[in-house]
């Protein structure tokens, strides 16, 4: 049947399935946008580094007794006075203890999209033994899409935890550890990647943006799109306001 010879109530049914249908297809839209511009700090960190006790500490005051969570805790902190609300209309500062290695957990990867914040905490008393698993863990995060290619890169707070044990490395030595190690391993995935792409691997393509900091220069944090900053703390002994400030200081940019 030809469209001009439809009849008057027929083209008119047609044309209010295609209003619902636009309405529909923008409300859904402004939700997607709405999500991915989203109000969480993100607690990531290899495991032991201390995650679940700066969540505790920051709800309760002190560090609860925990066991390894396969869920992840979260924790809405009411924002200090001297901020007010008024932009989003809420009162809140959430925080995200994301438990293990994120990349495994298909689920946060809708999270890390959306985060306005990461705060990686690692063990400052353990790092020399453990500092390849710490930057691989950083490596990941820096070069998630979501994060480094992002339109506006999230704020990372790097929480150089456990200051209170005598084995602590200062926050210089933690940076430089950790610059050090991650130059290391971009060199071994670069090269990797290489010999994927000359075996033909369609996929290695897609690794292509991975590349963290600048050609032929040494790895720097300097480098990353992100604003990043380096912090010791010692959940144990100290009050991890430092944490909320900087929350509260990224909270409009
Ligand atoms: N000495 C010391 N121990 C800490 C500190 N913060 C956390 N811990 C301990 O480190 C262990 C691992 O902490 P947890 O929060 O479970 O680590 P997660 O796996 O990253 O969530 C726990 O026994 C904590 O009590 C700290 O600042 N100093
Ligand atoms: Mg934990």
């Amino acid at each position: 049947m030809e469209w001009s010879s439809l009849p008057s109530g027929y083209s008119l049914i047609l044309a209010l399935l295609i209003l619902v249908a636009s309405i529909a297809f923008l409300v859904l839209r402004q939700r997607i946008s709405t999500r991915s511009s989203g109000n969480d700090f993100l607690i990531l960190g290899i495991s032991d580094a201390g995650k679940t006790a700066l969540l505790t500490k920051l709800e309760f005051g002190r560090i609860l007794p925990t066991h390894t969570s396969m869920e992840s805790n979260q924790f809405a902190s009411p924002r200090s006075s001297s901020t007010d609300n008024a932009h989003t209309g809420t009162n809140a500062v959430r925080f995200v203890d994301i438990p293990g290695h994120f990349r495994l957990r298909p689920q946060y990867q809708d999270q890390l999209a959306s985060a306005r914040g990461l705060v990686f905490v690692l063990d400052s008393a353990q790092l020399a033994r453990n500092v390849r698993d710490v930057a691989m863990a950083l490596y990941d995060v820096l070069v998630h899409p979501a994060i480094g290619a992002a339109r506006s890169p999230p704020p990372i707070l790097v929480l150089c935890n456990k200051v209170d044990l005598f084995t602590a490395a200062p926050v210089a030595t933690v940076k430089k550890m950790l610059e050090t190690e991650m130059n290391r391993l971009r060199t071994t995935r670069s090269a990797a990647l290489e010999s994927h792409e000359s075996e033909g691997d369609a996929d290695a393509s897609s690794g292509a943006a991975e590349y963290l900091g600048f050609e032929g220069q040494d790895f720097k944090f300097d480098h990353i799109p992100n604003e990043i900053r380096f912090q010791r703390l010692s959940v144990k002994n100290e009050d991890p306001q430092v944490v909320l400030d900087w929350a509260e200081e990224n909270w409009w940019e």
